[in-house]
């Protein structure tokens, strides 16, 4: 492998899946919170993209995938199981979601993380060029920053988490919390969803690696990380686009006479994951057809649940939980061609996404606990229109932005009732306004946004010592010579 790329982005999965296509395995662009919000950044800039195909299949060379090379990490099945299942999605995952399911901490799955962890640093230092900037990406690669640095003293690399970190008293329980965050801090900027992640990240860096000195700038060992928030958004003229097709408003009204044509529809799109709060708002709506605030032939719900992590043994219960209750609802309030609850798991393609945006009245996004959401902003930016009502979760990072959602909290199912109910009966004048106030937002800072703003701040550091000072150029990040806006919210 050469190393040529100057940028080159190192995630848990490459931006794309293999298809079968008789004797050749073909690649198709996945569907997906990362891919979509860094495809759309980086594409033609031909990048390096390292990671993992998604299948225990055996090491595969380097190949070109729309104007990037794609590196392929191959894991076989015990490393898929013990790395990414065990310690990434068991023991990381629920602990940096507010511990709302427990953490497994297993001696093994750990070696196993730090293992492939190095795997991953190995890729990415063989196809970076002198100096190159790389970008690593999220929780499961959290030790990549500090042994690429160690093996590449001259590139600049970035670190961005996609999901909440935690507050001190839950990532203290981390048998590895040093390391952990020694990682993390072999990076020269550590970028997180919203400030109160990076203030937490802070306090953990004094108390267990006596860092010092004030946000944004934390000096570790005399060296300066740059700790911020960079909130991630969606590529909001792609949605739009869409959203404004003759056939998508075809769709979305043809959706509706599907379902019976019902005054109002509540949709629900999310990855089925139990940090996602799906069942919050079947409890809810369960109750309001009791207490006949509601009723199932006029207000039905559209539940897209993508199969998720289906190997992780919380994630078949969540499975079976949801699907029960769907299944009570639809016994007791539905009827023959005619169910409350619409339900289907599986994933579907982004137009048809966006004309089950448009045909909702009101969007349910209920996390108990989330990064961000980008399904709550792709709504927003479908509704051009400005109609639609976003009930959105206090707990979702995109609470902070979309601030003409009605707010709830999913642990009061009281609540989560109130905001429907409110949604229901909004009158389209209210409805306007608020849907206003959220695309404004929307529109203020678009993932372009977020990855120009990340670069910049990564083309700010210093060239290392290492890095060679004459013909390589050690400043090419890409993308970043447009201005730079100010991240929603002002402080980073
Ligand atoms: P996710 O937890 O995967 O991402 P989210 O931000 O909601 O969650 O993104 C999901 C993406 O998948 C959206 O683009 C959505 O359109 C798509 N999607 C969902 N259901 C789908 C379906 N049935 N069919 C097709 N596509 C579907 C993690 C963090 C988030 C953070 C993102 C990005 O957990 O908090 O917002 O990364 O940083």
């Amino acid at each position: 492998m050469q190393q040529h790329a100057h940028l080159v982005v190192v995630a848990n999965r490459l931006p794309v899946h293999r298809i079968d296509n008789g004797d050749a395995a073909d690649w198709e662009t996945s569907p997906g919170g990362l891919v979509s919000a860094l495809v759309p950044t980086l594409l033609g800039h031909g990048v390096a993209w390292v990671g993992w195909t998604g299948d225990d299949c055996p090491p595969a060379p380097p190949f070109e995938h729309e104007g990037m090379t794609l590196v392929p990490v191959s894991l076989n099945q015990a490393e898929i199981e013990s790395y990414y299942a065990g310690f990434s999605n068991a023991t990381l995952w629920p602990l940096y979601h507010d511990a709302i399911q427990p953490s497994e901490f297993h001696r093994e799955w750990w070696r196993s993380y730090q293992l492939i962890n190095r795997r991953f640093a190995e890729h990415a230092a063989a196809v970076a060029r002198v100096g190159a900037t790389v970008w690593v990406h999220d929780y499961q690669l959290q030790l990549v920053p500090a042994m690429l640095r160690a093996m590449r003293p001259d590139l600049r690399i970035g670190f961005f988490l996609h999901i909440p970190y935690p507050p001190q008293e839950l990532f203290m329980r981390l048998p590895w919390r040093y390391q952990l965050l020694e990682g993390m801090l072999g990076a020269d900027v550590v970028g997180f969803q919203v400030p109160v992640a990076a203030q937490n990240f802070a306090v953990l860096a004094r108390r267990l690696l006596a860092a010092h000195g004030a946000l944004p700038v934390l000096s570790v060992r005399d060296r300066p990380v740059h700790v911020a928030a960079f909130p991630i958004s969606i590529d909001v003229a792609r949605i739009e686009e869409i959203a404004a097709r003759e056939e998508t408003i075809k769709e979305a009204q043809q959706l509706r006479e599907r379902m019976g044509a019902p005054r109002v529809v509540l949709l629900g799109v999310d990855r089925l994951d139990y940090t996602k709060g799906i069942e919050a708002r079947l409890r809810a709506y369960r109750e309001l057809l009791q207490d006949g605030l509601v009723s199932a032939g006029d207000c039905v719900l559209v539940q897209i649940a993508v199969p998720s992590r289906e190997d992780v043994p919380a994630y078949g219960d969540e499975r079976d939980r949801i699907e029960r209750l769907v299944g009570e609802i639809n016994g007791d309030y539905g009827d023959v061609g005619a169910p409350a609850v619409h339900y289907v798991h599986r994933g579907i393609a982004t137009e048809e996404l966006v004309a089950l945006y448009r045909a909702a009245d009101v969007m349910l996004v209920t996390p108990y606990r989330d990064g961000m959401n980008l399904v709550a902003k792709e709504y927003v930016a479908a509704r051009l229109d400005d109609l639609g009502t976003l009930v959105l979760s206090e707990f979702a990072g995109a609470a902070r932005e979309l601030s003409g959602a009605i707010m709830v909290n999913p642990h009061d199912t009281a609540s989560v009732k109130e905001a429907i109910v409110a949604a229901v009966r909004t009158w389209d004048h209210d409805a306007r306004r608020r849907m206003r106030t959220n695309r404004r937002a929307l529109h203020r800072w678009t993932v372009h946004d977020w990855s120009r703003s990340f670069l910049a701040a990564l083309a700010a550091v210093a060239p290392a010592t290492d890095a060679p000072t004459t013909d390589a150029p050690t400043t090419d990040a890409p993308a970043t010579d447009a201005p730079v806006a100010a991240p929603p919210g002002g402080a980073r």
